[in-house]
C-alpha cells in the first residue's frame, strides 16, 4: 500500500497527515501552497478537480475529502485500531460522529473562513454569523458528550473522530469563542495536543500556534 499526501499546513489535510504519522505508515508528503494558489494549478486540478486540499494518492489513484480519507485509512489498516470494529456498538457512534463532523461542522467552518470568497462578499457577515452559531452549537454538543468522563469522542479509545474533531477545534482558535474555552473540551484538547504524533505533525507542518 503506497500513500502520497498533498497537504497545506493547518488545512483540512492536517487530520489525514496526523493519522498517517500516528499509524507509523510510510508515505510521501507534498506541499501545496494555498497562499500561492497552487491548489488551482492545472497539475493539481487533474488530481482534485474541486481545487481543494487534501488529496491522498492511494496506490496511485487520487482520492479526496478529508473525512472519507480518514475512514478509508481506518478500513485499510484495521490493526491500527483507529475505528471501532464493524458491527460493534461503538461503531455506530463512530459513524454518527464522523458524519456529524463532516456534515455539520466542516461546512460551517468553510462558511466561516470562505463566506466572502465562495459567496457574495456583501452577504458574508450574515453567513459567518450563522456559521458561528453552528460551530458553537457543535462545541456545546461535544462538550456535553465528554461530560460523562470519557477520554475520547467515541468511548475511551482514540479514533479518527478525535483526529478530525481536534483539527476542527484548532480552526476555532481565533474565533470569538475558541473550542478550548468549553469546560470539558479544554482538558480534552490538552490531552490530544500532548500526543507525540500531534507534536510531530506540528513540527512537520511548521505550526507553532496551538500547542500545550
Ligand atoms: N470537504 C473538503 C474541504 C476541503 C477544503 O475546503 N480545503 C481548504 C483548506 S482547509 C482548501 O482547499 N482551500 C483552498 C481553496 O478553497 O481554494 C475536505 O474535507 O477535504
Amino acid at each position: 500500500m503506497t500513500y502520497t499526501l498533498y497537504y497545506s499546513p493547518g488545512a483540512a489535510s492536517m487530520a489525514v497527515h496526523w493519522m498517517l504519522i500516528e499509524m507509523q505508515l510510510p508515505f510521501e508528503a507534498k506541499l501545496v501552497s494555498i497562499d500561492a494558489g497552487e491548489q488551482r494549478s492545472a497539475e493539481y486540478l487533474k488530481l482534485n478537480p474541486s481545487g481543494r486540499i487534501p488529496t491522498l494518492m492511494i496506490d496511485g489513484a487520487p482520492r479526496t475529502e478529508s473525512t472519507a480519507l480518514l475512514m478509508s485509512l481506518a478500513e485499510r489498516h484495521p490493526d491500527k485500531g483507529l475505528a471501532p470494529t464493524p458491527g460493534s456498538a461503538a461503531r455506530a457512534e463512530w459513524l454518527e460522529t464522523m458524519i456529524y463532523l463532516a456534515n455539520t461542522v466542516l461546512p460551517a467552518m468553510r462558511d466561516w473562513f470562505y463566506a466572502g470568497k465562495d459567496g457574495d462578499p456583501a452577504g458574508a457577515e450574515a453567513v459567518q454569523a450563522l456559521a458561528r452559531r453552528r460551530i458553537e452549537g457543535a462545541w456545546d454538543l461535544l462538550d456535553a458528550r465528554l461530560s460523562d468522563g470519557r477520554s475520547h469522542l467515541v468511548g475511551h479509545q482514540l479514533s479518527t473522530a478525535d483526529l478530525l474533531g481536534t483539527m476542527l477545534m484548532r480552526w476555532s482558535r481565533n474565533m470569538p469563542r475558541p473550542a478550548d474555552t468549553w469546560k470539558n473540551l479544554a482538558p480534552y484538547i490538552r490531552r490530544m495536543r500532548s500526543m507525540p504524533s500531534f507534536i510531530e505533525l506540528n513540527r512537520r507542518e511548521g505550526l507553532t500556534d496551538w500547542s500545550n
